[in-house]
Formats: C-alpha cells, structure tokens, sequence
C-alpha cells in the first residue's frame, strides 16, 4: 500500500489519542470506535489509520505492515523494542505498572523470607525481569485479563498489572505492594521506512512532538 499507515489501539489509547490526531491534522473519517472497520482514511490523504490490539501494535510497526504508531511502554517493554524507534513520549494514557497482592498478604515478608512467589500477569517478560534483578524467585502464570482474580481465587500470591486511579484493585480487594515502572503512550518508528520514507515521516513526527507539548 502506498501512503503512510498509523497503528494505534481502541481502548484508552485510541480515546486518548483523538486530540493529538486532531492537532496533527490526522482526524479519522470515520469513527473508529463504533465502525467495524480496522483501516480509517484520515482528513490528510497520504495517512491511514489502522486499528489493532494494544499489544500487536509494535509488531505491525517492527514489520512495516505500519510505518508509525502509538503503543504503551507496558507492551514495548514486553515486545522488546527490536526494529523500532521511539522518538517520543506522547505523555497519554499514563498509568503504572504495579505488584499488587490480596489485602493481608504480607508481601514484603515473603521477599525477605526468600519464598517463592506465584505471579499472575501478562507482562510475563517485564515480570521475569523485575523479580530477577530482585533476586526474588517466581513461578509465573501467564494470563490473558482480568488479572485481579488471580489472587481472589487464590492461583496467585501476586499479579503485575497495570494500575491507574486504583479503583480496580480496591473492588476486588487488593493493594499494591511495588512499583515496577510509569507507563504513558510512545510514538514508535519503523527504523527502515525513517530512511526510505524521510520526506513523508519527519514532518509527521515533528507534527506529534508539536502537538504533545501543548
Ligand atoms: O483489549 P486489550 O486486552 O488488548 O487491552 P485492554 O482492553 O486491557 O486495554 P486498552 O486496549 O484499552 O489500552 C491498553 C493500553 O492503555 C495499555 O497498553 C496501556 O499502555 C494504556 N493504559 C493506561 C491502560 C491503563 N492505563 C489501565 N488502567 N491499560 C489498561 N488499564 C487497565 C488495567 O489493566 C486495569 O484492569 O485498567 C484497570 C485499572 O484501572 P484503574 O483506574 O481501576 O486503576
Ligand atoms: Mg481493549
């Protein structure tokens, strides 16, 4: 496809993204969250939007299927990074990436006893290294959501998640115990199309960096 194809994701980022978007000159002409499309013409006739899961967005981006995009720093963390640039912390879509555990859990007693720790997540690659450079021993449980049951239920002593006002964790009766890192969306690049593409992508990627300092 010729043009310049944009991978974001419905959700937050999507809804956190629409004024940024706007101010780029990038409006969809339709609305993505209620279409059934996955592929958005925009106001600006080079530029497409494609929707995609949260976590699919670097991929699409790493390959070229997308030349830019805009993911959390949870699932670039989790993807590794490799084949992009990320010129830019877009400062939406803030949250952090907790351990948190059933209220009454002694959490801190259990790292210093040196136990070994079940943990429900589906930041598996950030959670191993987290719990790794602690020197903390884990068994890990990959999930796919609704992580805050893990612990309910009792198949976890703990989950990663992400956490943002904390209203989640407080409904189903857990506290985070440890920060592991802040989270806000980034604009990444596909490294190949940043030289094949200059002329078309700079002036997208100034446009956003404009735009996010407003
Ligand atoms: O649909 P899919 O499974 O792919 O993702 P999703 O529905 O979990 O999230 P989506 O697509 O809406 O957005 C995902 C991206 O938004 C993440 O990759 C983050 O970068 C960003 N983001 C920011 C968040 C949150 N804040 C957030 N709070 N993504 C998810 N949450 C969830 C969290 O997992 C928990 O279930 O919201 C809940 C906690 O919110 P509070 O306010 O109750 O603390
Ligand atoms: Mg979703």
């Amino acid at each position: 496809m010729t043009g310049i194809g944009i991978a974001l994701s419905k959700g937050r980022i999507l809804r956190e993204t629409g004024p940024l978007l706007a101010r780029v000159g990038l409006r969809p002409k339709e609305d993505p969250e209620t279409s059934r499309k996955l592929i958005f013409a925009t106001e600006h006739p080079g530029v497409r939007l494609i929707v995609l899961r949260a976590a699919d967005t670097p991929t699409y981006v790493q390959y070229g299927a997308a030349d830019l995009g805009i993911a959390g720093k949870d699932v670039l963390h989790e993807h590794g990074g490799a084949g992009l640039y990320q010129p830019l912390d877009l400062g939406i879509a803030r949250c952090r990436m907790m351990v948190a555990v059933r209220k009454g859990f002694e959490y801190e007693g259990a790292v210093r006893r040196g136990a070994r720790l079940r943990i429900a997540t589906k930041y598996v690659r950030t959670t191993r290294e987290h719990f790794a450079a602690k020197g903390v021993h884990v068994d890990l449980i990959h999930l796919y959501g609704s992580m805050e049951l893990a612990p309910v239920l009792g198949l976890a002593d703990a989950i990663v998640d992400l956490v943002a006002s904390g209203r989640t964790l407080t409904a189903n009766g857990l506290v985070s115990v440890e920060e592991i890192m802040p989270v806000s969306a980034r604009l990444i690049v596909n490294q190949a199309a940043l030289k094949t593409k200059r002329a078309q992508l700079q002036p997208l990627i100034d446009a956003f960096a404009e735009a996010a300092l407003r």
